[in-house]
């Protein structure tokens, strides 16, 4: 056994990315191991892996965690990542929660039926543009990829996930519908 954390989704971003990105920052190492398919989920599934039965689902500390926001936070306060007091930790909860939304928006994006797409897009850039980003000042981007375990994360080759591709659809729903 590694000790390395050990991230179980699919290959991609969905609600794993932002785990991927905490452990990027801590200058964690982890391991991944990928659903290709159905049975991979089910597999997880019947050996009691899976809390919720749902992934992610992140094996550390002897922990098989689920639920991402959990693990997130469980990530974050263990590498002095969650706030220096219950201010901050406030702060940061309420950053995190509109990206969060914002993401479940972005996510589903892929599996509307075509005849959604085009206002459910709309309804993306709307709330992208006029609520969410505003928020966040406009030196976040340089100041967060200036971080040297950030600024690694990003660099070509690091575990970090291309955006869903149309292309990537059916297989997802092969596994999770
Ligand atoms: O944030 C969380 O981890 C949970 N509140 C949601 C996790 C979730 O919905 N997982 C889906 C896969 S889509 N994305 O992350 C899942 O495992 N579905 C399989 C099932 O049988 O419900």
């Amino acid at each position: 056994m590694s000790g390395k954390p050990k991230l179980h989704y699919f290959n991609g971003r969905g609600r794993m990315e932002s785990i991927r990105w905490l452990l990027g920052a801590a200058g964690v190492e982890f391991e991944e191991c990928f659903l290709e398919t159905k049975d991979d989920l089910i597999k997880l599934q019947k050996d009691g892996s899976l809390l919720f039965q749902q992934v992610p689902m992140v094996e550390i500390d002897g922990m098989k965690m689920a639920q991402s926001r959990a693990i997130g936070n469980y990530i974050a306060a263990k590498y002095n990542l969650y706030g220096k007091d219950l201010k901050e930790r406030a702060l940061i909860d309420m950053y995190v929660e509109a990206i969060i939304d914002l993401n479940e928006l972005l996510m589903t994006h892929p599996f509307q039926p075509a005849d959604k797409k085009e206002q459910h897009f709309a309804t993306i850039v709307d709330k992208a543009t006029n609520r969410y980003f505003p928020v966040y000042e406009k030196s976040f981007k340089a100041r967060i990829s200036n971080i040297p375990t950030i600024k690694k994360f990003l660099q070509p080759g690091s575990q970090r996930k291309p955006p869903l591709q149309e292309k990537d659809v059916p297989k997802l729903m092969k596994i999770f519908h």
